[in-house]
């Protein structure tokens, strides 16, 4: 009587639901490198590295601990490609007798595994993914009868519901959200905090050699792979950040410097995807850290209303909205993306910055993402199927129950306001307040239109104009649209005029990994649910 246990590439914890209350005497855990995992986008080769050598460092510390693993490999000659094919095969070879696994992150996994009760003709247990605070269920009795879901509601359930900085039933402070002191820009500093870097072992090594080897053309550098592979490291970086990082994270959580990617953020997203770190257990030493006088409380609030608030609410958005979620286009965006996402080949410096540090690190800091790429895809109407693609291949954090609500919902308002009370859309003056990016740049922030205009100035104004019917009644977007209605015929013809000039260039750029993109996106279409 053997029970086998499929591991996912993102359920690498030992506290997993799966495992737990198991008997590891009859009991084979599975885990499997997979073509259809490594190719449904064009991940950034340090994403599928760190992946890769994070699930084969797991395996080794499950068989360490007692367990029975058998472990697949990418190159294995046998290997089907597919998590459905894997346990086929997986099923003979241990003559299983049951099937028990933790629930898939995203719907076109889910669906794999909901077809294995009628695939295997053996009893197939899905359990529930405890690694979150708020299942599925809550989520959805939050959400019912509410006119709208907004994050701010559902995080001091959360508070409530965790008891973390609460003071009986008042948060610790006297206030839910210090927000409103996270909006400082940085200044270059020689303290600055860097995260740890882990030099590759034989195992990581291996890896990389593969991942070299059969995804040459993928984006990225894994000769700057420096994440951590076990729980052991990643707990390290932990550490690392609550003493380093951690007090100033709220003063400079907006921050953007050039040749600064890391500033005073965690990156920590890609242990915590990966379950490698246990998402409330760092909560609760954010916690100790602001109890013990270490950190301030804008900074342990707002740490942890990234955690438990948006962590948790992105995921409970993502399932509540269904699998046609990834349709959503609100803006009528059509444009494809442009070359430069691919290439950091653009005279803008806060996106040749913020693309650059992507291709070198796989990571970029939340505004970056959200007010650099992300703002310059909605302002110029970019397809939001592309935009999600890119974010979901180029990012080691990036897996699709949190990557796509960020992208098409919080970045690109295609889901027509489910997420966001309003676009996420500014001007030059924003990046200029919360960065040193534009004294480099080839463009001047302070004009508006006209040779060598800030292009965000001209596409912001654009993109108020163009979608004028949709957005102008939104009493958040009031301010702008005011501003807008106060200029003349002819300034808002020079406005459309310049737009039109910079979507052409757009256009233009565009070449063979855009292509890449489409073709992914009809792949991704094709197998949907
Ligand atoms: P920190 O700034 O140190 O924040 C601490 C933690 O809070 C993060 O590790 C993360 O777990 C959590 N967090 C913060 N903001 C969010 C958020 N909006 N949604 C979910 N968790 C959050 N995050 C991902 O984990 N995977 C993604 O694929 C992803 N894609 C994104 C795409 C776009 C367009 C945007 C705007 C944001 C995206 N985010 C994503 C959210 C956020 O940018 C990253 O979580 C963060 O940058 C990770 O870096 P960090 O660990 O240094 O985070
Ligand atoms: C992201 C990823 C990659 C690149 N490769 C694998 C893999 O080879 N095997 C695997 O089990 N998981 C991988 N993953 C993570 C999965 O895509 C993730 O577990 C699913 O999206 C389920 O949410
Ligand atoms: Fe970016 Fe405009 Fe500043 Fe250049 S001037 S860095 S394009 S915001």
């Amino acid at each position: 009587m053997t029970t086998l246990i499929p591991v996912l590439g993102d359920q690498l914890s030992h506290a997993l639901s799966s495992l737990a209350g198991q008997d590891k005497a009859t009991c084979v855990i599975l885990m499997a490198e997979l073509d259809e995992e490594t190719s449904y986008v064009p991940h950034h080769k340090s994403k599928m590295a760190f992946i890769l050598s994070a699930m084969r460092h797991h395996a080794e510390d499950l068989r360490s601990a007692g367990w029975t693993v058998d472990y697949v490999k990418l190159t294995d000659s046998e290997n089907s490609g597919s998590f459905t094919g894997e346990l086929a095969r997986a099923m003979e070879r241990h003559s299983a007798s049951a099937i028990c696994v933790t629930e898939a992150g995203e719907w076109r996994v889910k669906a794999m595994l909901d077809s294995w009760a009628d695939r295997f003709d053996v009893p197939v247990e899905i359990r529930s993914d405890d690694r979150f605070l708020c299942d599925h269920a809550e989520f959805e009795s939050w959400a019912k009868d509410r006119k709208q879901l907004r994050m701010e509601y559902f995080y001091r359930d959360m508070r409530r519901k965790s008891q973390l900085l609460m003071d009986g039933d008042a948060p610790v402070g006297g206030q839910w959200n210090f927000d409103a002191e996270n909006r400082k820009p940085a200044k270059r500093d020689l303290a600055m905090p860097q995260p740890l870097h882990f030099a590759p072992d034989d195992i990581t090594r291996d890896v990389i050699h593969m991942v070299e080897e059969k995804f040459a053309t993928n984006m990225g550098q894994t000769a700057k792979l420096g994440f951590a592979v076990t729980r052991a490291d990643a707990l390290k970086q932990q550490a690392h950040f609550l003493r380093h990082a951690l007090p100033s994270f709220g003063d400079y959580q907006d921050a953007m410097l050039t040749g600064e990617p890391f500033l005073w953020h965690s990156i920590l997203s890609p242990y915590i995807n990966t379950g490698l770190l246990d998402p409330l257990e760092l909560c609760r030493a954010v916690e100790e850290q602001y109890h013990a006088g270490k950190v301030p409380i804008n900074a342990a609030e707002g740490f942890i209303r990234q955690v438990i608030g948006w962590r948790e609410y992105v995921r409970g958005i993502y399932w509540h909205a269904g699998p046609q979620y990834v349709e959503s286009n609100a803006l009528a965006a059509e444009r494809p993306l442009p070359e430069f996402y691919w290439t950091g080949k653009t005279d803008m410096h806060c996106l040749s910055q913020t693309v650059d540090q992507t291709i070198a690190y796989s990571y970029a800091h939340h505004i970056q993402r959200l007010m650099i790429t992300g703002n310059f895809a909605l302002l110029a109407g970019i397809n939001p199927v592309d935009v999600h693609i890119w974010y979901l291949a180029v990012y080691a954090d990036a897996y699709e129950w949190v990557e796509l609500p960020n992208s098409l919902g919080m970045s690109q308002f295609a889901d027509g306001g489910m997420l966001a009370s309003k676009p996420y859309a500014a001007s030059g003056a924003y990046i200029n307040r919360m960065s040193d990016y534009c004294s480099g740049c080839a463009y001047d922030v302070k004009k508006r239109t006209g040779e060598g205009a800030c292009p965000f100035n001209f596409l912001y104004w654009a993109f108020l104009i163009d979608n004028e019917e949709r957005l102008s009644r939104n009493p958040r977007m009031a301010m702008p649209y005011r501003t807008l209605a106060g200029m003349t015929p002819a300034r808002r013809d020079e406005i459309r005029h310049d737009a039109r000039a910079r979507r052409v260039e757009t256009h233009l750029q565009i070449a063979r990994l855009a292509r890449h993109a489409r073709d992914t996106r009809r792949d991704v279409e094709r197998r949907a649910p």
